[in-house]
């Protein structure tokens, strides 16, 4: 007993907030702390009636007694029967008493979305929870709790909330022996091993921490994919995994290997055209659809960075896609075919590549098919344009894949919050029917009327406690399913409600926190790569600077390539006196980049190869600018770290530290990145790092030399 107190008296008491490691992401559910509200919300919530014996009703009535007797403090057990200032929820059929206003309101939510109405039932006052389908009840349900968490009023409702995109998926880049590529967070959160017997827990709060922003899909392995998750005891493995994410209404994916009718069927070959091979895919889909009834599809990456695809065969993309959409087709799967290629032997600009290899195939792919297309032409830089793609394939549903893993961004160390930049990519104009056709038009379909529409988002989650290595990631995590569901929620308004959830709803708090996370990002482009710089990264790892490399393995590896820096100047040429990609966008688009003197600056380097001496618009000379974006870039790290440190008040001890740590590594990467372009870019410019600034402490021969054989991610 002694001993027990002792230890108990031991742990540091620094802000009286209770600790957390994070684990409980944003939904914490901790007692509101301002009794006002929590008074008020009280008497909205005398109980709780949920309608409906399956396993997602008994999810939601276990989440929301869960959720509001956490936030209120107070101890109801789903009943029944309803009374007065009951919640109730269920569909039209759990639920017949359903209010007529409530009915009539959801003639138009579809299978997902949902009404929140404060109304009359069986001469009760009670709010109603209701969608089409348990899983649209589910996700009012999170809203509801969020409107909690987030310290809004629950008196008087009117809620209508119907997802703007159908499918929104999640693509871990695990593979099976839990390495996950570009993760940053430990290992996979699959325990390949220890499937189908043993459930981690994990796996429900993963589908609940998903569900609770809308997130309705997964797919499980890596696009560089092994064809042994397609085998039988792994299908019973996967079988498992989609019984648990099912009543969280997620379905699974998997990513399919090309060649796996070599590797696990015994074939010769794995021709699309080949009649066998066509067959073995059918067979494989039918077993597949035999373990997992409601299984999604399959995500692709063919003939891409060594990946095995229909060009080993003198077969287009199309004809590889179509064959697998055939074999999904009967259970009503789909393929996503991710357009993210670039050949081994084509000299052509590397962004140029995917446009040049799937625009002329648009209208030609199956029914069941999306292309999965990349934010950027390139490859998840900090900043790029849009992919000439979005707006360029009218008859083919595109899908947006953006990455949430930091792999170009900080990785696991940098506090990096990446709704700006989904944003940016969303709102830009394609110009594809006139103007105001966005990114965001193209990908819900509503620019071409297509049926599906859907968005990835390749996944920063890990075994790691807080989940995403950086606790900040969480808020990537859930700002892709927020604008998943609603591309026009504004970042800010997401970095809120992330905000208010994981700390705390304090007006001080909220106001300086957000500040750190709205600038964030750009922070990161100006100590990266600014002006439109791109793939200067280290190789193979890809952390840290390395603009210095040229001896990858093949030319479009090299940041050479991308920078071009030479005596002259600095940038990529690819306007019509170049490479010409800018051909590759609507003239609206081209207009806006085309010429060096009118091109937006923070994609000048990425357009054109400007002059060291070139004036920019605020009359400093480009190498100038250049030095004072790289500069500024740090300085909005310091920044960032001392307006962390004012928020010590209002954060536990353990997350305090976590960031406080981080943001101290953050500051250090940030002048690493600076010195070590600056320096390097400074041999070709042969131009002075203006005196105003702190000089560089440590050679560019220094910064060449660092290795990391280990770095994660690789
Ligand atoms: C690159 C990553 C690589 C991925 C590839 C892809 O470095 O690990 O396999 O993207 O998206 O950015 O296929």
């Amino acid at each position: 007993m002694k001993k027990l107190f002792l230890i108990v008296a031991c742990i540091p008491l620094f802000t009286g907030v209770r600790a957390e490691n994070g684990y409980d992401l944003w939904m914490r559910y901790h007692r509101i702390e301002r009794a006002s509200l929590r008074t008020d919300s009280k008497r909205c919530i005398e109980g709780v009636t949920v309608h409906g014996g399956t396993a997602t009703a008994r999810i939601i009535a276990h989440e929301l007694t869960t959720g509001v007797n956490g936030l209120l403090g107070t101890a109801v057990t789903p009943a029944d029967r309803i009374g007065d200032n009951f919640i109730v929820a269920g569909t039209p059929v759990s639920m017949p008493a359903m209010p007529s206003s409530v009915k009539d309101k959801l003639q138009h939510t579809g299978g997902e979305g949902f009404v929140i109405e404060s109304s009359t039932m069986q001469g009760k006052h009670v709010t109603v929870i209701a969608g089409n389908t348990d899983v649209a009840v589910l996700y009012g349900t999170f809203h509801y709790l969020r409107l909690l968490q987030t310290a809004r009023s629950i008196r008087r409702l009117a809620i209508v909330s119907v997802p703007r995109i159908d499918i929104r998926i999640l693509n871990h880049w695990d593979n099976v022996n839990r390495h996950v590529e570009r993760g940053y967070a430990g290992q996979s959160i699959w325990d390949w091993h220890r499937l189908p017997g043993y459930i981690d827990r994990r796996y429900v709060d993963y589908a609940r921490a998903c569900a609770s922003v809308g997130i309705n899909a997964t797919v499980l392995t890596n696009v560089n994919s092994n064809a042994l998750v397609m085998t039988a005891p792994y299908l019973e493995k996967v079988a498992e995994l989609a019984n648990v994410l099912r009543p969280y209404g997620i379905r699974v994916f998997l990513t399919a290997r090309f060649s796996a009718p070599i590797e696990i069927g015994g074939l010769k070959t794995a021709d699309p055209l080949d009649t066998l091979v066509q067959q073995w895919w059918r067979t494989k889909a039918d077993e597949i659809y035999s373990h997992v009834p409601d299984f999604g599809g399959f995500l692709v990456k063919a003939n891409s960075e060594g990946q095995p695809g229909p060009q080993n065969y003198g077969r287009n993309h199309a004809e590889g896609a179509n064959m697998l959409a055939d074999a999904v087709s009967p259970h009503g799967g789909i393929v996503m075919w991710r357009a993210f290629v670039y050949s081994n032997e084509t000299p052509e600009d590397r962004v140029k590549q995917a446009y040049s290899e799937f625009k002329p195939l648009d209208g030609v792919f199956r029914k069941n098919v999306m292309l999965q297309v990349k934010n950027g032409p390139l490859d998840f830089q900090p900043r790029e344009p849009f992919s000439p793609l979005f707006g360029a394939m009218p008859k083919t549903p595109l899908a947006m894949e953006f990455q949430i893993t930091q792999e170009y961004l900080g990785q696991a160390t940098n506090l990096v919050y990446l709704a700006p930049m989904y944003k940016e990519v969303l709102d830009a104009d394609t110009h594809a029917k006139g103007n105001r056709s966005t990114v965001a038009s193209v990908i819900d379909g509503s620019l071409e009327g297509h049926e599906r529409s859907a968005m990835a988002g390749v996944s920063n989650i890990g075994s790691d406690i807080n989940w995403t290595g950086h606790l900040f990631g969480q808020a990537n995590w859930y700002a892709f399913g927020r604008l998943a569901w609603d591309h026009a929620l504004s970042p800010e308004t997401i970095a809120d409600e992330w905000l208010k959830q994981t700390f705390t709803d304090d007006a001080t708090f909220l106001t300086k926190a957000k500040h750190i996370m709205m600038a964030s990002r750009d922070a990161a482009v100006r100590y990266m790569t600014p002006m439109g710089l791109h793939h200067i990264m280290g190789t193979g790892h890809h952390y840290g600077p390395a603009p210095w490399v040229n001896d990858a393995g093949r030319a479009d590896w090299n940041p050479v390539y991308y920078h071009k820096a030479d005596a002259q100047g600095l940038g990529f040429n690819r306007s019509s006196t170049g490479s010409d990609a800018l051909a590759q966008y609507a003239p609206g688009v081209r207009a806006r980049f085309e010429i060096l003197s009118s091109c937006p600056e923070e994609y000048l380097l990425w357009f054109h190869h400007v002059p060291w001496g070139y004036t920019m618009k605020n009359g400093a000379a480009m190498w100038d600018e250049l030095c004072a974006r790289y500069y500024s870039g740090v300085d909005s790290v310091r920044s960032m770290r001392q307006q962390w440190a004012a928020l010590r008040p209002y954060v536990d001890e353990e997350r305090f530290e976590h960031v406080t740590m981080l943001l101290a590594v953050q500051e250090q990467e940030a002048v690493w990145w600076r010195d070590a372009c600056l320096l390097y870019f400074q041999t070709f410019s042969k131009m002075p790092i203006p005196v105003r600034y702190e000089q560089p402490d440590r050679t560019l021969e220094y910064y060449r030399s660092l290795k990391f054989p280990y770095a994660p991610g690789n």
